[in-house]
């Protein structure tokens, strides 16, 4: 079913390139409807739709952080949840990071997080391999590049909106896997290859896969966000 329906998107999407600048107009507007149809179709037939229920297009997905389970028994056990939220089809996906289990020290270094190709935790974090790179570009230009965030009182606490990773159609993040790694992103500017791929953030303390959830979670971890919030005015 999914073959044929790749075949079928193929097929009605590549003419619209080679008929682009000699047909004329109607032709063009035809093949232009017919193309957002088979977007719309496609769309429609990929996960999450098989879970989204209701009148809400909301999808939410959640990640439930725990140590890599090979990293040396002195290393940070870093925990908690990285949410995410996106109205389907065209939203834009915003994310909470609720993270715990870094130093309390005041001004401390931030970390990266990044969203990698994998949702295999066999070997730990370890296993989830590189930055999720569909588009074959050079970090920090992943979709799933969050950037460094930097531990307040040991916790990591974070909203973040319009990012360019999605849940949706081909290119959906679900199943593969969150990262929070040891060290700060050089975002790029680390003027050596590995920069370019991953940002030298180094070891990988905590990862999780991305599942669909409800939106349970979301809303309690957006009322702790705006509880400790209003607790510590002045941070
Ligand atoms: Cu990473
Ligand atoms: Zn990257």
């Amino acid at each position: 079913m999914y073959q044929s329906f790749c075949l079928i998107a193929f097929l009605a999407l590549s003419p619209l390139d080679i008929a682009g600048d000699e047909g004329n107009s109607t032709e063009d507007e035809q093949l232009k409807d017919i193309k957002q149809k088979v977007n719309d179709l496609w769309l429609n037939l990929l996960p999450p739709q098989a879970f989204m229920t209701g009148r809400d297009r909301t999808v939410y997905a959640a990640c439930e952080l725990r140590p890599s389970s090979n990293l040396e028994a002195d290393e940070l056990t870093v925990t908690g949840q990285v949410l995410f939220k996106q109205i389907y089809p065209h939203g834009n996906l915003e994310s909470v990071f609720l993270l715990e289990g870094f130093p309390t020290i005041d001004s401390q270094s931030g970390r990266a997080i990044h969203i990698h190709k994998l949702g295999d935790l066999s070997e730990g974090c370890d296993s989830t391999g590189g930055h999720y790179n569909p588009f074959n570009v050079n970090h920090p230009r992943h979709p799933g590049d969050f950037g460094n965030f930097v531990p307040v009182d040991g916790k990591i606490r974070k909203r973040k909106g319009n990012l360019q990773a999605t849940l949706f159609g081909p290119y959906s993040v679900l199943g593969r896997s969150v990262v929070v790694h040891k060290q700060e992103d050089d975002l790029g500017k680390g003027n050596n290859p590995a920069s370019l791929e991953n940002g030298n953030a180094g070891k990988r303390l905590g990862c999780c896969v991305i599942g669909i959830s409800s939106s349970n979670l979301w809303e309690k971890a957006v009322q702790t966000l705006q509880m400790e919030k209003t607790s510590r005015p002045f941070r």
